[in-house]
């Protein structure tokens, strides 16, 4: 990512000069006014200095011209017609040239608002959102203060949560009397299920049961009903939308109901109609896309692209134990729209499981 300083004498100039170094995807991130020169010893000039960002690297940053105006959709105000006379032009147009051919486009950003870039960079958050929030923090008026380390991570960390869709207290419950969970093969769906199930038991002491669709893979019936035992709830395996609505019945008056899904390639939209065609997802629901971690951010996206016709109340990732990097969720949650409910960190029954306010998910990003 290029960030440079452009001093000129007009907003115009300015974004001219902008335009022959960075090109025409080049995003202000600030302009502020500043005296320049004077004339006649006595008449002083406004000027502009102006702060743009290019990243060449990520194409993305070409997409969202909409939210982020390039810099030929800014609007420049027009110049004060002044009058100058010849000597003083002349003047003015050999500083112009003499500008020039210094280096006006220098690094400006302070250290600590480098160091903090860098960190979401490291974790992989888009250049979007990058430029969002260094742009909110370039513009941060200081009050004669200096940039501190601290400072910078703590406005990022806000910065950040702003990004982030509205989350409830709520959310961060188990709050539905049907607990289902669904995703790619291998996440952690059983595993996660049985961490949230075992917590409404033993620290809520919920009377529970189980439900499984997984009918696909022999072995994973045999993996609930371990839990079911352990926590002496429960089992109904159904293989139809009909046993489905009996084990329903069944269960009436238990507290909560966790179903288990079985993980499949969503990418085939075959098998989340599969999925709608067993489950009624309906409001008494509470519907968890399970995704890891681990995962890119592109893959995140299609995924939950795919579920665009079933209402997900929230996000779970799990095997963050496994990744330094939480850019992809951090992108994925900024531009889902759907709320995190909870994160994963290791295979423990059910000690490695919490619930994650936007609060603390920023935080844990970036280590306030
Ligand atoms: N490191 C780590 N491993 C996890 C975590 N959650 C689950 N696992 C492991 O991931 C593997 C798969 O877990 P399952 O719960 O069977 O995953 P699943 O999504 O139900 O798998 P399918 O039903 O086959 O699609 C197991 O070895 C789990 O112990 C986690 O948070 N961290
Ligand atoms: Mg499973």
């Amino acid at each position: 990512m290029k960030i440079k300083k452009f001093v000129a004498g007009s907003m115009q100039e300015a974004t001219m000069q902008i335009r022959q170094e960075l090109g025409n995807d080049a995003v202000i991130l600030n302009s502020k006014k500043i005296q320049t020169r004077k004339f006649l010893g006595f008449v002083k000039k406004q000027g502009v200095e102006v702060i743009a960002v290019l990243d060449q690297d990520f194409p993305e940053m070409k997409k969202p011209k909409q939210q982020m105006p390039t810099i030929f959709q800014q609007t420049l105000s027009p110049e004060k017609p002044e009058q100058l006379d010849l000597a003083h032009q002349v003047k003015e147009l050999k500083e112009m040239l003499a500008n020039q051919h210094q280096e006006h486009a220098v690094d400006v950003l302070p250290k600590p608002l480098k160091k903090a870039d860098r960190l979401l960079e490291k974790h992989g958050v888009s250049t979007a959102i990058r430029t969002k929030v260094l742009s909110r923090l370039v513009n941060t008026p200081l009050s004669g203060e200096k940039w501190t380390e601290k400072k910078a991570l703590s406005l990022l960390t806000e910065a950040l949560g702003e990004l982030l869709p509205k989350n409830s207290e709520e959310n961060l419950t188990i709050h539905s009397q049907y607990v289902v969970l669904f995703g790619s093969t291998g996440v952690g769906k059983t595993t996660t299920l049985a961490k949230l199930a075992a917590t409404s038991v033993l620290e809520k002491q919920k009377r529970i049961a189980f439900i499984t669709t997984d009918t696909y893979r022999i072995a994973a019936v045999e993996q609930l009903k371990t839990y079911a035992e352990l926590l002496n709830a429960p089992l109904e395996v159904c293989y139809s939308k009909e046993e489905f609505k009996a084990a329903q019945e069944k269960f009436a008056d238990f507290d909560h109901v966790f179903i288990d899904t079985a993980g499949r390639n969503f990418k085939d939209g075959q098998y989340v109609e599969e999925l709608k065609g067993i489950i009624p997802f309906d409001r008494n629901i509470q519907a968890f896309l399970v995704m890891s971690a681990t995962s890119k951010y592109e893959d995140m996206k299609e995924l939950l692209k795919q579920f665009s016709s079933i209402s997900i109340d929230q996000l779970i990732f799990t095997k963050l134990d496994e990744t330094d990097s939480m850019g992809s969720m951090m992108n994925l949650l900024a531009e889902s729209k759907i709320g995190l409910g909870y994160i994963t960190n290791g295979q423990n029954v059910p000690e490695d499981i919490r619930s994650l306010s936007n609060e603390s998910f920023v935080k844990l990003l970036t280590g306030c």
